[in-house]
């Protein structure tokens, strides 16, 4: 006891940084039993949920221990499989359904595999992920399966026109797909010019508007883009666009769609501001309207999400690095039900409360 008395920082000696961890962790271990890990016999992240064939899957990142150093560009983030998950209605346990897809099964991918996502079409699943090519360039690739919960195999390349990452798919009432992708930073959307890759970083000055998010149309056999893809605006109360000052409502990474009671949704990650937020706006391609916080800050850096509908109770997915002890690349995913207002707002939520 005494040793430790002596060698432990007090909290005037810690950086802002390390006492948030502190106090994160502190909290997340003080409510255990709030929302736990779905599963705890591999670390999982990014988690995309849909309604396949009656049951919640759950398509996440797989996170792994690395040798790789911790950076902005997120070299930690080495995931080299995906595995599909499943949650019993019954019991609320999730199952996991082993590798569903590996780095070396996809031809163009080196590294890298992050937040992916899924869409069924004529009894056929497609599962959409990024990872870094040969050139260590984000792409978005496309698998397949006759199986909800895989094994995907992989398209021989990328799908052409992406870039970037975290694909997320919507399908609309009528039918049609619709992919939205994007990030910034480790994303890569701010090396991007006129459809040329630059590795020298540039951003916009902080008020100018902030790098938009990518929306397009899947084609009818789910493989291609069906269009240029376009950009998603995002627009403040007084209907200007969010500018890249904006920390706490810009977009960074992690895109979601959801329709509500005509209305479309899309949420995403303000990034090195630890929220998901979310716009409104009146069809897919948007424009879209701030509105407000879905998740406030979760332990850990990364704050990423998704929102399903299942038995008339909407669910938001989300991770944080609790079973890690708050290991920001070591993280594990949980769901939480979430709740939308007489009005359609998004009732905010606290991971910790
Ligand atoms: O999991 C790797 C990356 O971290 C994801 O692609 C981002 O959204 C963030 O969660």
């Amino acid at each position: 006891m005494a040793k430790k008395e002596k060698t432990a920082k007090t909290n005037n000696e810690l950086s802002d940084a390390e006492l948030k961890q502190q106090q994160d962790l502190a909290r997340a271990n003080s409510l255990q039993g709030k929302n736990q890990p779905l599963v705890t016999n591999i670390y999982t992240a990014d988690p995309s949920a849909h309604v396949f064939e009656g049951k919640i899957f759950i398509y996440p990142s797989h996170d792994i221990e690395t040798d790789a150093c911790t950076n902005d560009d997120g070299d930690q983030f080495a995931m080299r499989d995906y595995h599909v998950l499943s949650v019993d209605s019954d019991t609320g346990t999730a199952t996991d359904h082993g590798v569903a897809l590996s780095v070396d099964d996809i031809p163009w991918a080196e590294k890298q595999l992050w937040a992916p996502d899924a869409a069924s079409k004529n009894g056929r699943y497609y599962f959409y992920f990024p990872a870094r090519d040969y050139n260590g360039i984000f792409r978005i690739g496309v698998a397949v399966s006759d199986n909800p919960a895989g094994p995907f195999k992989a398209e021989e390349n990328y799908i052409k026109g992406t870039y970037s990452i975290d694909p997320a798919v919507f399908e609309d009432k009528d039918g049609s797909h619709y992919m939205y992708w994007g990030g910034i930073w480790g994303g890569q959307l701010q090396n991007w010019r006129n459809g040329q890759y630059d590795a020298d970083d540039v951003y916009p000055a902080d008020d100018e508007p902030a790098y938009a998010p990518l929306v397009a149309k899947l084609s009818d056999d789910m493989l291609q883009l069906a269009e240029t893809p376009k950009a998603i605006l995002i627009y403040d109360e007084n209907g200007d666009l969010l500018c890249a000052g904006d920390n706490d409502r810009r977009f960074f990474e992690a895109s979601w769609l959801h329709e509500y009671q005509g209305k479309y949704y899309f949420s995403y990650s303000t990034g090195d501001t630890h929220k998901i937020v979310y716009a409104i706006g009146d069809n897919p391609y948007g424009p879209f309207t701030y509105q407000g916080v879905i998740l406030n800050p979760v332990l850990g850096w990364t704050n990423h999400h998704s929102i399903a509908k299942y038995k008339d109770q909407w669910f938001l997915f989300y991770h944080d690095s609790s079973l890690s002890q708050g290991q920001t690349h070591l993280r594990c995913v949980k769901m939480s039900e979430l709740t939308h207002d007489e009005n359609g707002l998004i009732k905010t939520i606290d991971a910790y409360r």
